[in-house]
């Protein structure tokens, strides 16, 4: 039986926070095998408590979704149990938000055994979540708490506990496995070669610039798709006559992560807080670089790794009908370099500025250099 997906995508605005741009929710609803159809962006200052939208807009919404031929609504942002229910009910499709979608995504990318246990992990930590708000709900409506009994609430209870039998087992299965991740890092650590993580948001263009740098050996899998990676890559990549490096390609940043999957995200970045050198890719051609830089400074230093040196790297230049070229400071050190790997151009700028920068460690003056590399916010102009 072959499912035909007709996705209505919802952003609502409010007063402090106004939603993002839908693209990425349609990107996101594209990753996680969904076909969008329609979008719609509301404004809602504080969430109806039973429709959230408000129950007017959502009798709206719900002829559109008839007329549209709609098969399921997807909010770009969380929604509680409560809102998910009721917006159900009333549209009789289903009801995504964000994190359901993201938590999709990953489940269908995860490879690794430990990628695969952490990810049944954060969906059942959301499952949970949703148990305990259906049952707190529950209980406001017998009259307060304490009132138990009723055969509804007993299966809730015998799920809850079901759920955090696996969920303990699983974090027993993952403590196990981080620690054989450490002792297989440990090994390469002794190897002491100079480390390189490519680091960047979403469908940057990171695995397409690790194909570039490593060769065709095994390539890494890139695609127009968000979380195209989700466990690390590394491979031992030659630079230049006499140096190699170990060259990382790591899972993409996005903002608004689920809760449940930061620990999982975090731990498929242990590698990049390990690294000697950052690379971090940007998508030049995308008007929200900027906030998607922001996005992934602050989880670098969230995972210890905001002190490590970087260098930006602009890619798609091709988009922006630039060539390749190297941006330095006014001490002549490289701040960032644009490339378009797709197109494999200016790939041999990269090669020669890690290879300045492994060198430059060599010195005294690496110290200095060292600190200077980090790019600055203020500028990710193109021109
Ligand atoms: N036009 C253009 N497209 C590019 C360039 N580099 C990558 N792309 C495209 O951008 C998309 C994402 O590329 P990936 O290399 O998978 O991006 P990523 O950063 O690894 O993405 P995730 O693994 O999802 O985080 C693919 O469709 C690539 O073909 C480039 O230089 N120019
Ligand atoms: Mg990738």
């Amino acid at each position: 039986m072959t499912f035909s997906s007709r996705s209505l995508l919802i952003a609502v605005d409010s007063q402090k926070r106004a939603a993002a741009d839908l693209d990425e929710l349609n990107a996101l609803a594209l990753s996680a095998g969904l076909e969008p159809a329609t979008r719609v962006r509301c404004r809602r200052d504080r969430p109806d408590p039973a429709f959230f939208i408000g129950s007017g807009k959502a009798d709206e919404l719900a002829k559109l979704i008839e007329s549209e031929a709609i098969t399921e609504v997807v909010f770009d942002q969380a929604l509680s149990a409560v809102h998910q229910r009721n917006l159900n009910r009333l549209w009789q499709v289903p009801v995504l938000d964000r994190t359901e979608l993201i938590l999709e995504i990953f489940a269908r990318r995860a490879q690794s055994q430990e990628g695969q246990a952490q990810v049944e992990l954060a969906r059942l930590q959301h499952q949970s979540t949703r148990l305990v708000r259906m049952w707190t709900h529950l209980e406001r409506q017998r009259g307060g708490i304490g009132v138990r009994g009723g055969p509804g609430e007993r299966q809730i209870e015998l799920d809850r506990r079901m759920i955090e039998t696996k969920i303990r087992r699983l974090r027993e299965r993952l403590t196990l496995m981080a620690k054989q991740r450490q002792t297989r890092r440990k090994a390469r650590q002794r190897q002491g070669a100079f480390k390189i993580s490519l680091v960047g948001y979403t469908n940057a263009g990171k695995s397409t610039l690790f194909n570039a740098l490593a060769g065709s050996n095994s390539p890494a899998y890139a695609a127009d798709q968000l979380f195209a990676t989700l466990d690390t890559l590394t491979r031992r990549v030659h630079l230049a006559h006499g140096m190699d490096c170990v060259l990382s390609d790591t899972v993409g940043f996005v903002r608004d992560l689920p809760h449940g999957l930061v620990d999982a995200f975090h731990a498929t970045l242990e590698e990049t807080a390990q690294a000697d050198l950052l690379l971090h890719v940007l998508d030049g051609s995308s008007q929200e670089r900027e906030l998607q830089a922001q996005e992934v400074f602050k989880v670098l230093h969230e995972i210890g790794a905001g002190d490590i040196p970087r260098i930006d790297i602009l890619n798609k230049c091709d988009l922006l009908n630039l060539s390749p070229s190297v941006h330095k400071d006014p001490y002549g050190r490289i701040q960032k370099i644009h490339i378009s790997a797709q197109e494999r151009s200016g790939i041999e700028l990269v090669r020669q500025a890690a290879v300045q920068y492994a060198q430059s460690q060599m010195h005294p003056e690496a110290l200095e250099y060292q600190t200077s590399v980090h790019c600055s916010l203020t500028d990710f102009s193109t021109n």
